[in-house]
C-alpha cells in the first residue's frame, strides 16, 4: 500500500493551493479526513469533484474541493494560506503520505500510466516551469508531434534514411532548440555601454517603474539590478550592469573591480547583449576591450538619446575598430522618452528568432534529450543510430 502528496502550486500566498495525493490507498486516507458537504459520505467518481472540509480529528482545517482525477489520484483545492496547506500535508503525513515535491509527484502519476514515453514524463515536468505560454506549447508539441514524431518517422524509415540525413536533421533540431530555449525559458539580456549612455534609464522604461536609480553623473550604477518584462511570447529578463565602461581591467580591490567582475560573468552568461550607446557623444564612447568581449555574442546596439542632435558616427566607429556586426542590428531609442522603444522590443524578438518561430517544430527540451541527440548527430552505423533513437523515446530520465 502506498500513498503520496505534493503541494503543486508555488510557494507563498495565493488565492488557492492544489495538493495531490496518489496511490492505491490514497482514497482510503482522503476519506478519512475528508467530510464532504451534506449528510451522504463522500463517493469519489473520477471526473467529479466534491466541497466539503479537511477535519483532523474533530478539528476542521480548511473547507476544499477534491477532484477525484483518477482512482488513485485526487487534487485537493484548499485556500491558498501556506500555513493552511502546511497542516494539510502534515495530516497526510500523519496518515502515512511520504511527501514528495510536485514533480517527483508528476514522475510517479505519469510513470505508472502505461504507454507513455520519457519525452511525454519530461514535457510534464518541464510544462511546470515554462516562462511563457507560447513555451508551454512547444512543450506539449512534443509529445504528440514534433520530437516523438520524429524520432517514430526515423524509426520506421531507418533503412531507406541516410545516416547523413539523420545527422543534418539532428543538427537542425539541436539549432532550433536554441530558439525554442529563448521562448521555454525566458531570454537574459545584459544592458551594457559607456557610462551615462541611459542603461539604467532604459531599464526602467522596460521594466515600467524605477528600479536602478538615474542621475547624469557617470558610473552611477555600482550594484547589478535586474528586471523582467515581457515582449508577447518573450520572457526578458533585463540586467543593468556597471563597471564594463571603465578602463579593463580595473585597478585591484576596488569597488570598480569587484563591480567589473560581476558584469563580466553576467555578460558571459547572457543569451543577448544590449549595447547602448549614447547618440550625443562621438564614436570614440566605446572601450575597445569591451567591443572585443562581445564580439562573440548576439549584440542589439541601442542608439540612445537620439532626441538629443547626434554626434554618434557609425562610419568613424567602424574605422575606430569597432565591429560592424556590433552595428547591424541598431535602432535610435530615446529611453527618456518612449521614442523607438516599441521598434526595439520588436527587433530583439526578430534577434532572437522567436519573431516567427513554428512552436510544432521538432526540438529537444531537457539536457537529457539535448545529450542524446548531441549522440545521434555522430552515429556511426544505423544499429547505432536505431538504439540512439529508441533511448531517446524510452532512455532513463
Ligand atoms: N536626453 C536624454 N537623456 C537621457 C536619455 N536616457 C537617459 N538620459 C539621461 O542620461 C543620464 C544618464 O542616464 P542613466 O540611465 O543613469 O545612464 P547609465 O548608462 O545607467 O549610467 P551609469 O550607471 O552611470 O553607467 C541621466 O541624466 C538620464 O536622464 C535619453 O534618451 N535622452
Ligand atoms: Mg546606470
Amino acid at each position: 500500500m502506498s500513498i503520496f502528496a505534493a503541494v503543486m502550486t508555488g510557494k507563498g500566498t495565493g488565492a488557492i493551493s492544489t495538493v495531490q495525493v496518489f496511490g492505491d490507498s490514497a482514497e482510503a486516507v482522503v476519506k478519512k479526513i475528508f467530510k464532504p458537504t451534506g449528510t451522504k459520505p463522500a463517493e469519489f467518481k473520477t471526473g467529479e469533484i466534491l466541497l466539503g472540509t479537511i477535519t483532523d480529528g474533530n478539528e476542521t482545517i480548511d473547507q476544499v474541493t477534491i477532484g477525484c482525477e483518477q482512482a488513485d489520484s485526487f487534487a485537493i483545492h484548499c485556500h491558498g494560506n501556506p500555513l493552511i496547506v502546511a497542516d494539510i500535508m502534515q495530516l497526510l503525513q500523519r496518515r502515512g503520505a511520504a511527501l514528495l515535491t510536485a514533480e517527483q509527484l508528476l514522475t510517479k502519476i505519469i510513470s505508472a500510466q502505461k504507454a507513455v514515453n520519457t519525452i511525454a514524463v519530461e514535457a510534464k515536468l518541464a510544462q511546470l516551469k515554462a516562462k511563457t505560454i507560447q513555451g508551454t506549447k512547444i512543450i506539449i508539441n512534443q509529445v504528440e508531434a514534433g520530437l516523438s514524431k520524429k524520432a517514430a518517422e526515423w524509426l520506421r524509415n531507418i533503412d531507406a534514411v541516410s545516416l547523413k540525413q539523420i545527422s543534418s536533421e539532428a543538427e537542425r533540431i539541436l539549432e532550433n532548440s536554441r530558439t525554442a530555449k529563448l521562448i521555454i525559458a525566458g531570454c537574459t539580456a545584459a544592458l551594457i555601454g559607456p557610462p551615462n549612455s541611459g542603461k539604467s534609464t532604459l531599464l526602467n522604461y522596460l521594466a515600467g517603474r524605477d528600479k536602478a536609480i538615474v542621475t547624469d553623473i557617470k558610473g552611477t550604477t555600482r550594484d547589478w539590478v535586474e528586471a523582467v518584462c515581457r515582449i508577447e511570447s518573450l520572457s526578458l529578463r533585463l540586467i543593468d550592469t556597471a563597471g564594463l565602461d571603465e578602463k579593463l581591467p580595473a585597478p585591484k580591490d576596488t569597488i570598480e573591480e569587484a563591480a567589473q567582475k560581476k558584469s563580466v560573468q553576467i555578460l558571459e552568461q547572457a543569451d543577448l547583449v544590449m549595447l547602448v550607446l549614447d547618440n550625443s557623444q562621438t564614436s570614440d564612447q566605446l572601450d575597445e576591450r569591451l567591443v572585443e568581449k562581445i564580439a562573440e555574442k548576439l549584440v542589439l546596439t541601442c542608439l540612445n538619446k537620439s532626441d538629443l542632435p547626434a554626434k554618434f558616427d557609425t562610419g568613424k566607429f567602424i574605422r575606430r575598430g569597432g565591429l560592424p556586426e556590433i552595428l547591424s542590428n541598431i535602432v535610435p531609442i530615446s529611453a527618456k522618452e518612449g521614442a523607438g522603444v516599441e521598434k526595439l522590443l520588436e527587433k530583439i524578438r526578430q534577434v532572437c528568432g522567436v519573431a516567427d518561430f513554428d512552436l510544432k517544430t521538432p526540438v529537444v527540451f531537457t539536457s537529457r534529450q539535448e545529450e542524446v541527440l548531441k549522440r545521434l548527430k555522430n552515429a556511426k552505423s544505423k544499429q547505432q543510430a536505431t538504439s540512439i533513437i529508441t533511448e531517446l523515446l524510452n532512455g532513463e530520465m
